[in-house]
């Protein structure tokens, strides 16, 4: 019998790249879908055929239940949240019913449906917000600076909770910011990377950001799955920082981007005070020294190599559109050999 998984926010970057890892490792690969009056899956549309698809929402407690009754999951990747930090102050309570409150539906229907069932529990480096110190590991203290940070530190500390209480096999993978192709637009790598190929094709003339000197830690979200599911296989539940060990501000990031395509960033990008945010997390940088030592974990893909990748396949989508040929499906085997 082939083992089997549920992910939550299949739909969504991370999703689409763990279920098609999954998939590779012989897993049957069950999705929750929220109802959409349209459907929504762009991402997963090259692998739609082998997946099973359930609608339900992190909302609504019965849905969850009913849902891991049916399809007797032996993992569950929690990977659905309202995921933008800026929505997060307009919507705050959404986004904390999302984003945190969600997380302890989840572990209720684990426990209920069947307290074997191994959690994974996206969890996020947003939680240091206002570090003390640099690197970060999982002994660094969280300082969120978002409604989307201590939604997400509600979430991680629920998980330890069930853990602790009820012996359930749940982790915690404290991931700094990783991106792909897949990303959303509206992140700031993909708006660049976005950009830059617009720019190149004659399709934008301005790129407006925000603060050009907040630092993150970027790495690829194909590595990063794999981490998920490491951390799942292992004897012992833990929670692990993921994370490259460098750090790059988002003015080196536009520097790296636009010289891909051939581009001088600075005839190009404009800084919007609009998108300066009520409260920046200003430097992140993660230590997965844990994870190197206990799940043998490794980035493979290197911060030039990422922003690379995604120039070249929003250059390559944007002429597809303009050459009237529409975008390519763009998975996780498409892009991890570039
Ligand atoms: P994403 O692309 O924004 O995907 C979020 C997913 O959550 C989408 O599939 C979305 O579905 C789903 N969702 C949102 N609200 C829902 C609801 N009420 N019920 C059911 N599904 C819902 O996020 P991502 O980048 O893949 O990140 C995955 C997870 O990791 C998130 O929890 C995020 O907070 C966390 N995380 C991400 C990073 C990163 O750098 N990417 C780092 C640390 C932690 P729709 O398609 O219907 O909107
Ligand atoms: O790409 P971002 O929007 O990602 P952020 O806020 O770090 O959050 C992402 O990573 C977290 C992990 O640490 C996840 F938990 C979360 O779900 C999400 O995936 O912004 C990165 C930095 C920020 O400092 C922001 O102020 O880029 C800066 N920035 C500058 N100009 C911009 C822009 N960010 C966006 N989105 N758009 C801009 O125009």
């Amino acid at each position: 019998m082939p083992q089997k998984a549920l992910i939550t926010g299949i739909t969504g970057q991370d999703g689409a790249y763990l279920a098609e890892f999954l998939l590779g490792k012989g897993y049957e690969v069950h999705g929750m879908v929220r109802r959409a009056s349209t459907e929504n899956f762009e991402r997963i549309g090259h692998l739609r055929d082998r997946l099973t698809l359930h609608q339900a929402d992190l909302l609504d407690q019965l849905s969850i239940v009913n849902l891991l009754d049916g399809v007797q999951p032996d993992e569950v990747y929690n990977l659905a949240a309202q995921s933008f930090v800026p929505t997060s102050w307009l919507q705050p309570l959404l986004t904390g019913e999302f984003t945190a409150l969600g997380v302890t539906r989840m572990l209720e229907a684990v426990r209920l449906v069947n307290p074997k069932i191994r959690f994974y529990q996206a969890s996020s480096s947003e939680m240091f917000g206002a570090v003390d110190r640099e690197p970060q590991d999982e002994q660094t203290p969280f300082y969120p600076r978002s409604p989307y940070g201590v939604a997400k530190v509600y979430g991680h500390w629920i998980t330890i909770n069930y853990r602790e209480s009820y012996d359930i096999f749940a982790c915690s993978g404290i991931l700094f910011n990783h991106e792909s192709p897949l990303r959303g637009k509206e992140f700031v790598t993909r708006k660049v990377t976005d950009a830059v190929a617009r720019i190149k094709l004659g399709l934008q003339k301005k790129l407006l950001l925000g603060n050009l000197d907040a630092a993150r830690d970027w790495g690829f979200s194909g590595d990063y799955v794999r981490a998920m599911w490491l951390m799942l296989a292992q004897d012992e539940p833990d929670d692990y920082v993921i994370a490259t060990g460098r750090k790059h501000t988002v003015r080196q990031l536009v520097e790296t981007a636009f010289s891909c395509a051939g581009l001088d960033w600075e005839k190009y990008v404009e800084v919007d005070p609009a998108l300066i945010r009520p409260a920046e997390v200003h430097n992140l940088l993660g230590d997965a020294s844990r994870a190197r030592a206990k799940l043998s974990w490794e980035p493979e893909v290197s911060f030039e190599q990422l922003i690379l990748m995604m120039v070249e396949a929003d250059l390559d989508r944007v002429q597809r559109q303009l050459d009237g040929r529409g975008p390519e499906p763009a998975g996780y085997t498409a892009w991890q050999n570039k």
